[in-house]
């Protein structure tokens, strides 16, 4: 009786010991994409955040929350949800998608616009790599400052619409959302998400963060109203709704 407790117990422990071994390959073999996705974008000393001073009185920025700042090797884009091949890919990767370029402006729904050249490329050239299925109505984004917003597809697959990733013939700076954002002219500001770390296929509209929070529609097409663009000493202007394309 004895001896078959024994036996049991060092089974036991050799489960054990063979499970430990195991875990600890499986962490080891971790490849270093799948560890990037873990990067605390709020711990380090190097943050952007919030700014309208010095060369930014011309183009305000605006963050969720100030944090780390996205180092390009450390950084990839995930793409899952509703797709048949989601994904990674690197800056690298989206460098080679051929890139188109627009000018257009930008307008905040809290008044102020500002206008500049943006390149990158068309939402159809990821759809094309990912194949989303044909119950995804729509796109939700995660960036770095724990800002989310949702693009319907109708609107990301919009001939103005740019998966931007250059600003004025430069790689978008860390404070206008680099490496990745969306430019949508014909929304306000707050559905153009900036320092994108994932989009997620949906099947149903998801309201973003100024939506939860304001009296923001969740849909932010741009309404008929004033502008105060910052390049004109934020002069109002009237403004027919829809992407401002006359000044
Ligand atoms: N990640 C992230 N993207 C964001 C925001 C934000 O807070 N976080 N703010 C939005 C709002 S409200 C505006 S007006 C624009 C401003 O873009 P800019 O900071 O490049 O001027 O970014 C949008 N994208
Ligand atoms: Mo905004």
């Amino acid at each position: 009786m004895r001896k078959v407790d024994k036996l049991t117990r060092r089974s036991w422990l050799v489960r054990i010991g063979r499970f430990f071994l195991a875990s600890l390959a499986a962490l080891l073999a971790l490849p270093r994409k799948g560890l990037a996705r873990d990067i605390d974008y709020f711990s380090g000393t190097d943050f952007v955040g919030k700014n309208r001073a010095g060369k930014f009185k011309k183009f305000y920025i605006n963050y969720w929350k100030p944090h780390r700042r996205i180092s390009a090797d450390r950084w990839s884009l995930e793409v899952s949800g509703l797709c048949r091949r989601p994904g990674r890919y690197t800056l690298d990767d989206l460098l080679k998608i051929p890139a188109r370029e627009q000018e257009s402006r930008l307008k905040c729904v809290e008044c102020w616009s500002a206008r500049a050249k943006w390149s990158g490329f068309s939402f159809a050239e990821l759809e094309r790599r990912v194949e989303p299925m044909a119950e995804a109505v729509g796109v939700v984004f995660y960036c770095a400052d724990a800002y989310v917003e949702h693009l319907s597809l109708e609107t990301l697959r919009h001939p103005r619409t740019l998966m931007a990733t250059h600003m004025d013939s430069a790689p978008l700076s860390d404070e206008h959302g680099f490496p990745l954002r969306v430019i949508a002219p014909m929304k306000y500001g707050y559905k153009n998400p900036k320092a994108i770390l994932k989009m997620e296929f949906v099947s149903q509209e998801v309201w973003g963060t100024w939506s939860k929070i304001g009296p923001y529609s969740p849909d932010g097409t741009i309404l008929p109203g004033t502008d105060h663009p910052l390049e004109f000493d934020k002069e109002p202007r009237r403004i027919a709704g829809g992407e401002i394309r006359n000044y």
